[in-house]
């Protein structure tokens, strides 16, 4: 593969040499992997950063038909957008991609704009990679806003959160009990709440409920990266585009506060650093996971099981003869040692 050629048309924006960049990095094959790592490290001096929107919600609160509104209100605004999804569960069928298309209609024919649908089922570990580096191909490709879209289940929201500069949870009108729906954690990673469907008759609830969560906000612990007011929460109906322009100037206005501040560019460093050892822990763990690692584990399991060999010994050996990590290298870390003086 000619990876010079590729990047240099990623670097001119055609959105052709970004989808297939994407389908290398998506690919678990050896191989691709090393272009995909060559590819990367191409990319990774830019001359403009896009902003990274992390959107999350439950099924059905509206978020394809929200993205597709704002989405297009910012590709009027001579903005290009890139719409990447990320679905970890294996519940969801093609059905769902197939409604997004059509819910996305407008955006997905918008020369500005570029859609990725989720591929298929991974792990969390791997679909956390693969949507980082297509976030950074998008972002090499000149794209201005990066909108990473996850459902909001299970630990989605908080890896795309580690992968945004701005979250944003979409939520739905109602009473009490949608309060106490949203878990606590996902309140307190979100930058703006967008209590969406606030048209005809879920008026007067969506403006109920945004009153119910910002009293919630103010009750969460002061964030640094927060100038005043921040975390917010405002109504938008993305089927009548109403409160998009309001959305979109508060975002500008938070990371305009954050970069001024320092907050834009520490973020990023530390998320760098994040990925960084999770990568380094994550490739450790999938060695336990193969051969000879794998079966020696089994085979010492069952000796240990037998008590043939204390555990503590086992590990050593596993560590040792086939990790070449020894016991010892945990010792200067471990508070619990002894001194060998003492
Ligand atoms: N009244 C009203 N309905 C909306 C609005 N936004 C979305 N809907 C409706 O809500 C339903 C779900 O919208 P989607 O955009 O598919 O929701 P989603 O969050 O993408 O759903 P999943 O992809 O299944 O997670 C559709 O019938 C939309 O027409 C809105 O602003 N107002
Ligand atoms: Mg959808």
């Amino acid at each position: 593969m000619d990876i010079e050629d590729l990047a240099t048309r990623i670097e001119a924006g055609e959105r052709r040499a970004l989808a297939r960049a994407i389908t290398l990095v998506e690919s678990g094959r050896a191989d691709h992997r090393a272009d995909a790592t060559a590819l990367l490290e191409r990319l990774k001096d830019r001359p403009a950063q896009a902003l990274r929107i992390g959107l999350s919600g439950t099924p059905g609160v509206g978020k394809s038909t929200f993205i597709e509104a704002f989405g297009l209100m910012l590709t009027g605004q001579g903005l290009r957008v890139a719409v990447l999804a990320v679905d970890p569960s294996s519940a969801r069928s093609g059905g769902s991609i197939l409604g997004d298309k059509t819910r996305m209609e407008h955006l997905s024919r918008d020369p500005n704009a570029f859609i990725r649908p989720s591929p298929a089922q991974s792990q969390l570990g791997g679909v956390a990679r693969r949507t980082r580096e297509a976030i950074d191909l998008c972002e090499a490709a000149g794209f201005h806003v990066v909108l990473v879209e996850t459902v909001g289940v299970g630990q989605s929201e908080t890896m795309v959160a580690e992968m945004a500069d701005l979250f944003l949870l979409l939520l739905a009108p109602g009473g009490g009990d949608e309060l106490q729906g949203v878990k606590r954690g996902i309140m307190e990673i979100a930058d703006i709440l967008l209590v969406n469907k606030a048209d005809g008759d879920l008026r007067a609830t969506a403006t109920r409920t945004c009153a119910d969560y910002a009293g919630a906000l103010r009750l969460l612990r002061k964030r640094a990266q927060d100038p005043q007011g921040f975390p917010k929460a405002m109504t938008v109906s993305a089927v009548e585009h109403a409160g998009l322009d309001k959305a979109w100037s508060e975002m500008q206005a938070l990371a305009d506060w954050r970069r001024e501040a320092g907050h834009f560019a520490a973020r990023r460093a530390d998320q760098a650093r994040f990925w960084f050892e999770a990568e380094v822990r994550e490739g450790l763990l999938a060695r336990l996971k193969r051969e000879p690692v794998r079966g020696a584990m089994a085979t010492l399991g069952r000796q240990v099981a037998e008590g043939a060999i204390t555990p503590t010994a086992a590990a050593e050996e596993l560590l040792i003869q086939y990790l070449q990590l020894g016991l010892a290298d945990r010792a200067p870390d471990d508070p619990q040692s002894p001194s060998p003086k003492a």
